[in-house]
């Protein structure tokens, strides 16, 4: 999943309008044709030398190297008639996915240049009707056209094309200034700033600085090799209802067929129903089941990022719609796991009364307690340990090494985690040394007297879970 090493990668550049390509017809900025011709003469968008010395056709570009041995080649597909995307709707949306679709073989990704306005939709409906995507989808526009002197346009589009032709990032995600969002996360919040979206629940997946850091763990798995599946079938007649205080009791209409947002953005909600209703040879009931199934798709996810996150009042609401909250993430994660590596002491009392399992493994066989332990989260070890949580054998075996590793760099908080949850201090290390030799050898006082202690009084074995 990580980078691409393919010598070349092409990709396919959808351009439906926006202001990118804008020029000014009688003072009035309109979408402008011809985006490849202007592309073609920009050198950080077309290496000539190398196109003409690969015999590459004429409606195709490359970009300069960005790294060595992998070019990203590119075609720029200019939509009929271009659009100012507060014009477009779902119907555009879902011709575009049929473009990708019709095209899906030949490419390793695809870009797709769209205006800003109604970018969000764009990303968010794209990302319901393109099922089982195995390839990256980025939209990407600017705020100010790429005729002009000072414009985001460049960087947007270069970025864009970098991070579809560098990386499998196999989701429909939004590139704008030097920030990858996944699509149906994001929200516009100015039309005047170059930092156009942001995405309020969900931490970028990628950030284009010096370096190009992507947050792997966010990153969606392409599971199996399930062909792409395009949904053309979405409903148009839904709407949006805005809570707002002193909203009259008559619309709480939870009867009536609405279905809680939680922390979507107004686009994913619509973008999602349509896809929902949409569905066809669904019964009422059916859509309703599949709305559930669609809530309790993403409880998990929700779940884990407001553990993490300490956000009780999420998850006492996901609780009290019933969804059950020791359901395991896309990682093997439970919420449990996610409160313990966030440190949030908070989260996990409330996990732990409503009954979730104290110890559950993840996909790597991690437990909350361990994850506790390697975080240094004390209040989160204790009430793990009052629960009845425990080290496992393996877990307690491979310690030693990991104490000796404290030992050497005077962590004593590491330490003292380990002993809290149950280690035993004197286990030794690879070599056969226990964390008080290391510690002596290296002169760490405070480490040394910390373990004679424990050696000396309580035990360098910590109390079992009833006496904490
Ligand atoms: N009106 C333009 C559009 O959405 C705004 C933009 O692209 N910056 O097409």
């Amino acid at each position: 999943m990580a980078r691409a090493l393919e010598p070349q990668r092409r990709l396919l550049a959808v351009y439906t309008g926006g202001t990118i390509g804008m020029r000014s017809e009688q003072g009035v900025l309109v979408p402008g044709s011809g985006l490849a011709a202007v592309l073609r003469s920009l050198p950080m968008f077309h290496d000539e030398e190398y196109a003409r010395a690969c015999g590459l056709p004429e409606d195709t570009l490359v970009l300069p190297p960005a790294i060595p041995d992998q070019r990203v080649i590119y075609t720029v597909l200019e939509c009929q008639p271009l659009f100012d995307s507060s014009d477009m709707t779902i119907t555009e949306w879902v011709q575009i996915a049929q473009t990708i679709e019709r095209h899906y073989g030949q490419y390793d990704g695809f870009v797709v240049i769209h205006g800003t306005d109604t970018m969000a939709f764009a990303a968010s409906v794209l990302s319901f009707v393109l099922e089982n995507l195995q390839k990256t989808v980025i939209l990407t526009g600017a705020q100010v056209p790429i005729h002009a002197l000072w414009n985001d346009s460049r960087e947007n589009l270069l970025g864009a094309l970098l991070m579809a032709g560098q990386y499998v990032i196999p989701e429909v995600c939004l590139f704008f200034q030097n920030q990858l969002f996944r699509g149906n996360r994001v929200t516009k919040v100015d039309s005047r700033r170059f930092a156009a979206f942001c995405s309020p629940h969900l931490p970028p997946l990628a950030v284009m600085g010096t370096d190009v850091t992507i947050n792997w763990e966010l990153v969606r798995k392409a599971r199996g090799k399930a062909q792409l599946v395009v949904h053309s079938s979405m409903e148009r007649d839904v709407g949006l209802l805005r809570l707002y205080p002193g909203i009259p009791a008559a619309l709480a209409m939870a009867g009536a067929g609405i279905v809680s947002g939680f922390d979507m953005t107004s686009e994913a909600a619509l973008a999602k129903l349509s896809y929902v209703l949409g569905h066809p040879g669904l019964t009422p009931d059916d859509r309703k089941e599949e709305a559930d199934a669609i809530r309790e798709a993403l409880v998990p996810s929700l779940a884990c990022a407001a553990a993490h996150a300490g956000d009780l009042e999420v998850l006492q609401a996901l609780g009290d719609l019933g969804s059950d909250l020791s359901l395991e993430s896309f990682n093997g994660q439970t919420p449990l796991h996610a409160a313990a590596r966030g440190g949030q002491p908070g989260a996990v009392t409330m996990l732990l009364r409503r009954g979730v399992d104290v110890d559950p493994r993840d996909e790597d066989g991690l437990s909350p307690l361990l994850l506790a332990v390697k975080g240094r989260h004390r209040g989160v070890i204790e009430l793990l340990r009052a629960a009845g949580a425990c080290l496992s054998l393996q877990e307690l075996e491979d310690a030693g090494t990991e104490l000796c590793r404290l030992a050497a760099r005077a962590d004593l908080e590491g330490l003292q985690s380990w002993w809290q949850a149950g280690a035993d201090l004197s286990s030794p290390g690879y070599d056969g040394r226990s964390a008080l030799l290391v510690a002596e050898a290296a002169g760490n006082l405070e480490v040394v007297t910390f373990l004679q202690n424990l050696k000396g009084g309580a035990g360098v074995q910590a109390p079992g879970p009833a006496t904490l």
